[in-house]
């Protein structure tokens, strides 16, 4: 089925460290041989993706010397090349580090968080030599276990200050970058700073250059803290906020999984797909996520398969939940409603004020109004189980 081929205008991409996740978890050492930058960017392309992102340290290690950076991005960049892959996105390793064991733009320690600066404009540099045009910002150290040990104030005050001043260093180096701040509610910290993609939406309009700044939800990270995916991700794209979007799956709240997308999270996910096609988002579908540790390499690229192809699976649903006829009579009796009412804007005149207030709106009559979700939902589940 022609649907289910991933294609280069479906802008799928994925991360140096997804598929390279070679299945070290805080319990055991790895599972797999890492796979080389240019084995992922010959495979990807191989498996229709357009994409590949990478933290600084995902291709450079962070002990490289010059020569020795200069000759990988060579070899990357040729790689690139000759398969026919972009990097819309680059990101900075403010994590691995122990240097960071206490944060990096919220360390206590100046000197941590000018070497946190430091390691971001080089990455930045590293991110604009490939082509990169999103930078996302994902804080996995800007936490604390002990509140006693750091005010949280202060933390966000130095969060503001940092972003502002690499909003300042992309545009001296007319690198054209547009930041993505990523959410996660906790882990490896107790508690991270800006715990949902709500709390960043809050925080980006209070920095100098809001408008380069938006956000990069994950859909394991906002289901950590119980949340509704779809609804967060409907916020930041009403918003004109979603620069990226990091797709995968996760089994309710509990330690992050970074599951293949679509294998757990159905109904919710087809909300989201559907969401994102239909209201003109643009930018990557990135798929953070890794295979099962139980996987050798070969499971590696059946799990980027699979999360292509659930994506275009919901994409081709959505497609049909637009064009089934008892789905589409539903919701036109579920939205009927006397036209008299909308015809005017709720818009603020001391006139429409006074003409609100005279409305004859019985309640009793509003609540008899017959809602038949049950029928609906069970629609939608029929679609997605395939027996319509
Ligand atoms: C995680 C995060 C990361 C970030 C990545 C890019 O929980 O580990 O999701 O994978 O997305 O660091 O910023
Ligand atoms: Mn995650
Ligand atoms: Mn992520």
């Amino acid at each position: 089925m022609d649907y289910l081929q991933p294609k280069k205008e479906d802008k799928f991409s994925f991360g140096l460290w997804t598929v390279g996740n070679p299945g070290r978890d805080p319990f055991g050492e790895p599972t797999r041989l890492p796979i080389s930058p240019v084995q992922i960017v010959k495979r990807l392309s191989e498996l229709g993706a357009y994409g590949v992102n990478f933290h600084d340290n995902d291709l450079v290690p962070i002990d490289a010397t010059a020569a020795e950076q200069d000759k990988i991005v060579r070899e990357f960049k040729q790689a690139l090349n000759d398969y026919g892959i972009v990097v819309p996105m680059a990101t900075t390793n403010l994590f691995s580090d122990p240097a960071f064991k206490d944060g990096a733009f919220t360390s206590n320690d100046p000197r941590v968080r000018l070497y946190a600066l430091q390691k971001t404009m080089r990455a930045m540099d590293l991110g604009a030599e490939v082509g990169a045009k999103i930078y996302v910002f994902w804080g996995g150290r800007e936490g604390a276990e002990v509140d006693a040990a750091k005010d949280a104030c202060d933390a966000i005050k130095w969060f503001r200050e940092a972003l502002d001043f690499l909003c300042e260093y992309s545009l001296s180096q007319g690198y054209g970058y547009r930041f993505a701040l990523e959410a996660k509610p906790n882990e490896p910290r107790g508690d991270i700073y800006f715990p949902s993609t709500g709390a960043y939406l809050g925080f980006i309009e209070t920095l100098e250059h809001a408008d380069m700044v938006g956000v990069n939800p994950e859909v394991g990270h906002e289901q950590m803290a119980g949340l509704n995916f779809y609804h967060v991700v409907a916020q930041a794209l009403e918003a004109g906020k979603l620069f990226h979007i990091d797709l995968n799956d996760q089994k309710g709240p509990r330690f992050d999984q970074d599951l293949r997308f679509g294998s757990e999270g159905i109904k919710n996910l087809f909300f989201l797909v559907k969401l994102l096609e239909e209201k003109g988002y643009e930018g990557p579908r990135h798929f953070d996520a890794h295979a099962y540790r139980s996987e050798d390499e070969e499971g590696v690229w059946d799990f980027a398969a699979g999360c292509m192809r659930n994506y275009l699976i919901f994409k081709e649903k959505a497609r049909r939940f637009r064009e089934d006829k008892d789905i589409q009579s539903l919701l036109a009796e579920i939205h009927a409603t006397d036209p008299s009412f909308s015809a005017e804007p709720i818009k603020f005149t001391k006139e429409r004020a006074q003409q609100i207030k005279n409305l004859n709106l019985d309640r009793i009559e509003l609540a008899k109004k017959k809602l038949p979700y049950e029928k609906l939902d069970q629609l939608v589940i029929d679609l997605l189980l395939g027996v319509r």
